[in-house]
């Protein structure tokens, strides 16, 4: 069993290629209350997609959801931060509804599970509240008020995971990553998806002792996508694959860079880190396919 560390876009294109038995552990750093709703939307993202019912045009969302509600709020005058479709808000619905009768967020995750039949284990990284922030010089703001009414078009000076200090992971999370053959750290935005995950302590040591393989988010000096790239700016990391190296260096046993990012391998090697080039653009089937075989037969 391979141990995956999740966010919402750049991993979940890698769930469906694997042969051999994973778990997910994914990031709920971005959890938000939009309308009464609970919204975890990586880990949202994550479900729908081992389900098969992911819209995978946005990589959020269900696929040939409606938006009725959405309509309506907005004749109304109303508009809600995130476009959530019909379906969708079914399914947040639920899980809000369950965890005002006292379950807990990974209860109620593993009865999604259970009601669409999906059989590979689900964790949001903790049952406690960490919520990302991110600071400029001017304001604090929430990830969503980050990404989406900013466009990340400001400059970041600080990034927090609040709550990450006391939050304990979902104890069979912990237990499935013990018990993994190696952790595999997906091609997810190291800061806001990967940072919240290791910012929880019992992780952190675990993933040390581990063997852990990472796939690198970066193409050059950008991301394949997203506000990665502001993100780490705002840190003082180089915007690519060395700079994700630098954030993983403690515990990450092998990288696995894009082919265009051969000429940082020895500078990642240097960190003690053993690296692979490979076509790591997850653009296709077949693409998604040789990347996960390469991964399954890396130790
Ligand atoms: P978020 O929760 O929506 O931020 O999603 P993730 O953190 O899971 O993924 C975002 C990261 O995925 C970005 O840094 C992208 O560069 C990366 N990504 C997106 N598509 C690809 C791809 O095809 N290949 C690789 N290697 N990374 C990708
Ligand atoms: N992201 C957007 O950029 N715009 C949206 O309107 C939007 C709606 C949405 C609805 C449900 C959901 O679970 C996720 C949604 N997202 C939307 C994704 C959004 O949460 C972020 O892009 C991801 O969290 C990035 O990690």
């Amino acid at each position: 069993m391979i141990c995956i560390l999740s966010g919402g876009t750049g991993t979940p294109k890698l769930l469906k290629a694997f042969d051999k038995n994973i778990c997910i552990v994914v990031n709920t750093g971005e959890d938000v209350t939009i309308s009464g709703l609970y919204i975890s939307p990586d880990l949202d993202t994550v479900i729908y997609t081992v389900a098969g019912m992911i819209d995978d045009t946005k990589w959020y969302g269900q696929k040939n959801d409606t938006y009725n509600c959405y309509d309506m709020m907005r004749v109304l005058g109303y508009e809600e931060l995130l476009k959530i479709g019909d379906r969708d808000r079914g399914l947040k619905l639920f899980r809000t509804l369950l965890m005002r009768r006292g379950s807990s967020l990974s209860e109620v995750t593993e009865r999604i599970l259970e009601h669409l039949n999906v059989h590979i284990p689900v964790f949001p990284m903790s049952d406690d509240k960490v919520t990302t922030k991110i600071y400029t010089d001017a304001e604090v703001l929430s990830f969503h008020e980050f990404w989406i009414r900013r466009r990340a078009k400001v400059a970041v000076r600080n990034v927090i995971f609040e709550g990450a200090e006391k939050a304990v992971p979902v104890q069979k999370a912990l237990k499935f990553m013990k018990e993994s053959e190696f952790v595999l750290i997906g091609p997810s935005n190291p800061v806001t998806s990967i940072g919240p995950i290791c910012a929880i302590r019992e992780y952190r040591n675990l993933l040390k002792k581990k063997e852990v393989v990472a796939i690198s988010p970066m193409m050059g000096e950008a991301p394949f996508s997203g506000p990665t790239g502001v993100l780490m700016r705002g840190l003082g990391y180089q915007t690519n694959c060395v700079g994700v190296a630098e954030m993983y260096k403690d515990f990450c046993d092998i990288f696995i860079i894009h082919t265009t990012d051969s000429q940082y391998k020895k500078k990642i090697e240097d960190m003690g880190i053993t690296v692979y080039v490979q076509d790591i653009l997850l653009s296709s089937p077949e693409k998604k396919k040789a990347v996960a075989k390469f991964v399954e037969r890396i130790l």
